[in-house]
């Protein structure tokens, strides 16, 4: 059995047969040749095997596609448009009007806005539970629950959920389980192994890791991801175009390397911040002041680039923080190489996107700071989180 660094390079990619390119090519194209009519219909009628048209595959895709299920160990993998087209695509291939979903209430603003306002419009309605106690999620299962979704590390705040204890309440009662991997990556955590059923990411952040693209991906078996495509990504649409693709695909193949080097800086950044004398509380799992450190650690390999805090003197400082850093860039999304800051009470959990009341009840504060830890000497990070927050 290969190793993760060996995966990441070479899983899912060969050298091109007709060129001998050992960089995979970007197959720039919308539709394959039918060499026949009886072949084109046959393709069409087999749904999926054959190319055909790129909205249901394309060689480049399915590159990344080979890749991201090698390195989850999953039998089969789908991309898609982003990380919201890869969730909405797995519940609208698992769920139908009537049908109920049980969720962590911290999980990203646009996950919980999809759940809370979209899908209810389809008669598929979700509660929101504190899934950091395994209690709160069984008590939330309905008659009609069909899937327990997970997120976790959730964003922002780093709440940390018992994949192995949400796989028991599931078994016993027939629930589909879908994990969100994108803080973690498969490198430190793979949900698939501990019996969830599907996984999937936002690409757009650690695995693509240069914040140049915008992806998704779910992971799963052979059956579902078939089913997936054929169904909700082929009608629904949100397909991944070739260059995207190629774009995550040879990020992918730093991601172990990336990844570890986002887990020594994060740490060495919320160790920084523990200590300060301005910050009130940090969040991060690494931490042992994180109340499931413990947990994290039985379920995690380390402990991933992301982290959030909080400083004395509440929302106002926090600004402060967030206009005087300099190399510390104030932007959404997470994963790039650069470090990121963001206040998700007005950027990603603003309340357009989850409403006040439920976000706070949450734990996700209104003077909390996120950081994406990124790839820069932490020194220089925390030189420069150290005179801005110096300057408050
Ligand atoms: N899942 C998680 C955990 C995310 O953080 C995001 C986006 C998504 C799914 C959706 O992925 P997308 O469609 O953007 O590729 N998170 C963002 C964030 O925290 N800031 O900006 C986007």
């Amino acid at each position: 059995m290969q190793g993760i660094y060996t995966k990441a390079v070479h899983a899912g990619e060969e050298p091109d047969p007709t060129s001998g390119a050992l960089s995979t090519p970007i197959y720039q194209t919308n539709a394959y040749l039918f060499p026949t009519p009886e072949e084109g219909a046959r393709r069409i009628a087999a749904e999926g095997e054959g190319w055909v048209y790129t909205r249901w595959g394309n060689p480049t895709v399915a590159a990344l596609e080979r890749k991201i299920a090698t390195l989850e160990g999953g039998e089969a993998a789908l991309a898609a448009s982003s990380g919201m087209g890869a969730i909405s695509t797995a519940l609208l291939t698992l769920a139908a009007g009537g049908d109920h979903i049980v969720a962590p209430h911290t999980v990203y603003g646009g996950t919980h806005h999809l759940m809370a306002s979209e899908l209810p419009k389809m008669g598929i309605e979700t509660t929101f539970v504190d899934a950091t106690d395994p209690e709160n999620v069984e008590e939330a299962v309905r008659e009609n629950t069909r899937i327990l979704y997970i997120e976790t590390p959730g964003n922002p705040n780093l709440d940390i959920v018992d994949i192995a204890a949400m796989v028991e309440i599931a078994k016993e009662h027939g629930l589909h389980t879908v994990a969100d991997n994108t803080f973690a990556t498969p490198i430190l955590q793979n949900p698939l192994a501990l019996g969830v059923d599907v996984v999937v990411h936002s690409a757009t952040k650690y695995l693509g890791g240069h914040g140049d693209a915008v992806a998704g991906v779910i992971v799963g078996s052979e059956d579902f991801i078939k089913k997936a495509r054929s169904t909700v990504l082929r009608h629904f649409g949100a397909s991944l175009g070739p260059f995207e693709a190629w774009l995550i695909l040879r990020g992918m193949q730093t991601l172990p390397l990336r990844v570890e080097r986002h887990s020594t800086n994060a740490l060495a950044v919320a160790q920084f911040l523990e200590g300060h004398p301005k910050v009130e509380r940090v969040f991060y799992p690494g931490l042992p002041s994180h109340p499931q450190h413990a947990l994290a650690k039985r379920q995690m390999r380390s402990f991933g680039g992301m982290l959030s805090f909080e400083v004395r003197s509440g929302i106002k400082a926090g600004e402060e923080v967030m206009r005087r850093v300099r190399l510390c860039t104030l932007a959404v999304s997470l994963g790039d190489v650069r470090t990121l800051i963001s206040h998700p009470a007005s950027m990603t959990h603003a309340p357009n996107i989850v409403p006040r009341e439920e976000r706070r009840a949450a734990g996700i504060g209104d003077g909390l700071i996120r950081l994406s830890v990124g790839l820069e000497d932490p020194s220089d990070i925390i030189a420069d989180l150290d005179q801005a927050l110096l300057g408050i």
